[in-house]
């Protein structure tokens, strides 16, 4: 390979809830995301037990892409997508998540987006669950905490997959399935898996066991998906941070290949249908008696899935400590800072080769095709008194990146299907909630107190970015 593949997948990423808005709209049931306030790179968002009239729910109007979604990929077209990434808000089709029979209003919805997108040659990328689950199944039944969910789930799935077994051919289950070993943090916790901690619960064991029913869920999705239509490419999606070693000190070389494995593991269930060896071991050691059945073993063979989507923003290092002598690394205590990084406002690191390093991480492991279904800077924009946004630093980011995504095609012959950068237009942060972290191509006027005409502007990234695409990634 000399070049990005000629059916190279270009385009640009967002989910549902980060954009849609219209919350309540067509009988769209509330989803965990709209009880989540806005915060911001020191303020965590809060999660509230029920909507609080004075609370600012940036989610609730977002970008208000169910009315503007016509001209917003009018704007994709011209940028010269191939395909966006977007996910189906599950609380649209199923409002509170556990009814008999869909909600026909939200499935027209898609109906609609769908069709607009293959009007301009787009093909829609879809993510079933992207932090978005119904509300209610919190409530109810205590999100992934309870098996009944998976039979929810494969509901959902199958009723997408059926609706849309002609429009759609690329999918992908659960969004950054693996976001949730930061579970010490309640947004990664509630929003993977819809589970707030109760004081006195493990949340590590916790989220063992909904990552369990969730790897379950998804291998009969994929089972299923592939007999609706064997044309289906469904994919799982892993946010790849890779973590690597302070120096080369071997407590340190060991620290961070214990670290990947705790962070990647999900990947193997995925892919080879089985629990690795490291895996087993450790739930044993931690006398977690998760409910894992013979059953669920079997279904995770059947169903494996086609390719690995991923994101990538940013590297972290690792470090060994006196005190954890089992190289247990958990998301937060043996992170150390990397001398060699600049980071952003928000304090992700800047790091393009790391982009090519994951790309060899899965290739190596696991030698499926890779899709790159988000990768981005978030930043703070400003629109000058020429009326235009001058995001040089936004190109830049992306521009570097794209440099080692090539390294990567052409140099490690790696096969990688696409690249669809977050976000293809301004969008809510899913960790903040901020409107002002913004990573798009196109500006969208609104602030972080839910304030703007929600005018939307081409950045200067945006023709940038269409040269890209036109040139099919040698014009960078
Ligand atoms: P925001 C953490 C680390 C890496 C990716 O993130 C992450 C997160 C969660 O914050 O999430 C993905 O908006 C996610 C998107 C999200 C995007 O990265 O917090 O799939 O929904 O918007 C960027 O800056």
């Amino acid at each position: 390979m000399k070049k990005f593949r000629s059916d190279f997948l270009w385009g640009g990423a967002v989910a549902a809830h980060q954009l849609e808005g219209a919350w309540r709209t067509d009988g769209k049931g509330p989803s965990v995301a709209d009880v989540m306030t806005a915060g911001s790179a020191s303020q965590p968002r809060k999660i509230t037990a029920e909507i609080k009239e004075e609370k600012n729910y940036p989610n609730h109007q977002a970008i208000d892409f169910y009315h503007h979604y016509q001209a917003d990929l009018k704007l994709m077209a011209e940028m010269g997508f191939k395909c966006f990434r977007t996910s189906i808000a599950w609380s649209r089709i199923f409002p509170q998540g556990d009814e008999a029979t869909p909600n026909e209003a939200g499935l027209e919805f898609y109906d609609r987006l769908f069709a607009e997108c293959l009007k301009y040659q787009i093909e829609p990328i879809v993510t079933l669950s992207h932090f978005e689950m119904p509300y209610y199944l919190v409530t109810k039944y205590g999100g992934w905490r309870n098996r009944k969910m998976i039979d929810f789930f494969v509901k959902f799935a199958d009723t997408c997959f059926k609706r849309y077994r002609n429009q759609v051919k690329y999918w992908m289950t659960f969004n950054e399935i693996n976001n949730q070993t930061g579970y010490q943090n309640e947004f990664c916790l509630f929003t993977n898996s819809g589970i707030k901690a109760a004081s006195g619960e493990n949340a590590e064991e916790l989220m063992y066991q909904a990552a369990h029913y969730e790897l379950v869920a998804s291998s009969i999705a994929v089972e299923h998906g592939h007999q609706i239509n064997p044309e289906f490419k469904i994919g799982c999606m892993l946010a790849m941070v890779p973590l690597y070693p302070l120096n080369s000190q071997p407590h340190n070389i060991m620290m961070a290949e214990k670290a990947m494995q705790k962070r990647y593991w999900f990947t193997d269930v995925h892919v080879n249908g089985t629990y690795p060896n490291f895996m087993e071991t450790f739930l044993k050691h931690r006398h977690y008696r998760n409910d894992i059945t013979s059953a669920d073993r079997y279904n995770l063979q059947r169903g494996t899935v086609d390719f690995i989507g991923f994101s990538y923003y940013m590297s972290k290092t690792v470090s060994f400590s006196e005190d954890n002598p089992a190289y247990d690394y958990d998301d937060y205590s043996n992170d150390v800072q990397n001398p060699y990084l600049p980071a952003s406002e928000w304090g992700w690191t800047v790091d393009p080769e790391g982009l090519r390093y994951g790309a060899n991480w899965f290739n190596d492991r696991y030698h499926l095709p890779l899709f790159v279904v988000e990768n981005g800077l978030g930043a703070r924009d400003e629109v000058t008194s020429d009326g235009k946004v001058h995001d040089d630093y936004r190109v830049n980011y992306l521009r570097e990146h794209l440099i080692q995504l090539k390294k990567a095609v052409v140099e490690d012959g790696i096969d990688i299907i696409g690249y669809t950068p977050w976000s293809a237009i301004d969008i809510v942060s899913a960790g903040t909630g901020q409107m002002e972290k913004r990573y798009g191509f196109v500006y969208v006027d609104k602030d972080d107190q839910g304030k703007g005409s929600l005018k939307r502007i081409p950045k200067d990234s945006f023709y940038w970015y269409q040269k890209v695409i036109a040139s099919n990634g040698e014009n960078l």
